[in-house]
């Protein structure tokens, strides 16, 4: 269809949550129609992730401009993608893993990759007149993700005394999406009031949760429990909780150091200890990353011992990355991966990794990264792939609450063509859990 031939692409230097340089990318095609699109950027970054381009340059932004990543598209992506159909998004995405033709995306950097991919997409859906969703997910009937909202933040996102990094709550047990967020906003606002009366900070941490520097990572569980009884809500059962352990970011000689707080060191044995008795004293849904990423026989020992139990998102282990996934699921790691779009550098690649784990039972939950930006894409990507989970921060800061507004505003368009995941979304769990 000539109206979605390609005629121009541009990238420019924009910031994000953290104020840090990214890139932000508009693809015009023939019609005069824009698709644009902002990549965002992680701080607990896993090592097998495609590479992030920044410059280096001392003199700007401590190294961390993107002015060749900017440079790459201008000069190198281009010239080959103008004349293409952006409705061609496998073959568009092709030609851009190939123009790069490293595995990592290094030569051309996955930031430029991905903005182009997105901003595609996002020029295509504009082109047919379609919302983002419904473009790539081509269906009548359409279900709302649940979301796991990250109250609580610790380890690399914030700068409190806090190991785990994010303490989520899920509100699975809704009737729909908006009275989840409705929800998990009532909740947000007690545990602010809690943390006041407690005489501890509410100021917020990269992803909008609160901060506070605790006893324990168990206080921070007790003062969410006491949040959700405040707002009026059953804890497990209308609302989960779930953490992000980011294990990656203490693990060291073999050892979990949990030096935020009480210096201590847990072996494989003592973490499984520690996730047995949060789960077995806290109603937890789903614990993302509760080993390194490229500790296999922990994971595999975490698995075991509790993946019939709880939902175990690899988030570092995977990277979004299919090859790692495979082999996760050749060893039977893990019952859940984690997406996220710039991990791997392209949207054709980030859905067959979706759609391979729906093909082999593991859920998927679609993630922000700790540095954002306005863009909504993710919301839209959720309820296209039936994802079934997202997670997307707190709610509080922009960056975060566009999301959520973005699911509201599908859900309330979609009218009777959608559904609110809810307890779907854990099914497999909910049944012997006795909370
Ligand atoms: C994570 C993400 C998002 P970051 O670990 O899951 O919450 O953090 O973007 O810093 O990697
Ligand atoms: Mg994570």
């Amino acid at each position: 269809m000539s109206q979605s031939i390609i005629q121009a692409v541009y990238s420019r230097e924009i910031l994000d949550s953290r104020g840090s340089p990214t890139i932000k990318t508009t693809v015009t095609v023939q019609s005069g129609i824009t698709g644009v699109a902002s990549v965002p950027s992680g701080a607990s970054t896993g090592t097998h992730e495609a590479l992030e381009l920044r410059d280096g340059d001392p003199t700007r932004y401590f190294g961390k401009g993107v002015l060749k990543a900017v440079a790459n598209v201008k000069n190198i992506i281009s010239p080959q993608v103008i004349g293409m159909d952006s409705i061609q998004q496998e073959e568009l995405d092709n030609l851009l893993i190939r123009l790069d033709g490293t595995a990592a995306k290094s030569n051309l950097g996955a930031n430029a990759i991905l903005s182009v991919s997105m901003a595609a997409a996002q020029a295509s859906a504009n082109t047919l007149g379609l919302p983002l969703f419904d473009y790539l997910g081509k269906r009548d009937k359409y279900r709302l993700p649940v979301p796991l909202v990250n109250i609580l933040n610790g380890g690399s996102h914030a700068d409190n005394n806090v190991d785990i990094q994010e303490f989520m709550i899920v509100p699975s047990g809704s009737s729909s999406f908006t009275e989840a967020i409705r929800a998990v906003a009532e909740v947000f606002h007690n545990l602010k009031k809690i943390l006041k009366k407690n005489g501890y900070s509410t100021a917020v941490g990269d992803e909008g949760g609160f901060a506070p520097n605790l006893r324990s990572n168990e206080e921070a569980l007790d003062l969410i429990l006491e949040s959700i009884q405040k707002a009026g809500y059953s804890q497990g059962k209308d609302i989960w909780l779930a953490l992000d352990v980011a294990a990656s970011e203490f693990f060291e000689d073999n050892c979990y150091v949990f030096k935020k707080s009480d210096g201590s060191r847990k072996d494989t044995g003592q973490m499984l200890e520690f996730y047995q008795a949060l789960v077995k004293n806290y109603p937890i849904i789903s614990i993302e990353d509760g080993f390194a990423e490229d500790d296999w026989d922990g994971w595999k020992a975490h698995t075991e011992a509790l993946g019939h139990k709880i939902q175990l998102v690899g988030d570092d282990i995977f990277v979004t990355n299919i090859e790692r996934f495979q082999e996760g699921i050749k060893r039977k790691i893990a019952n859940s991966i984690l997406i996220k779009l710039n991990q791997i550098g392209t949207l054709t690649e980030t859905t067959a990794t979706v759609k391979l784990a729906q093909e082999k039972g593991y859920s998927t939950v679609i993630s922000h990264r700790s540095g954002e930006t306005e863009d909504t894409f993710i919301a839209d990507l959720s309820v296209a792939l039936d994802a079934g989970q997202i997670k997307t921060g707190s709610l509080s800061r922009s960056e975060r609450v566009a999301k959520y507004n973005r699911l509201l505003e599908i859900e309330e368009d979609l009218g009777d063509r959608g559904t609110y995941f809810g307890t779907t979304a854990f099914s497999r769990f909910l049944s012997s859990q006795s909370f």
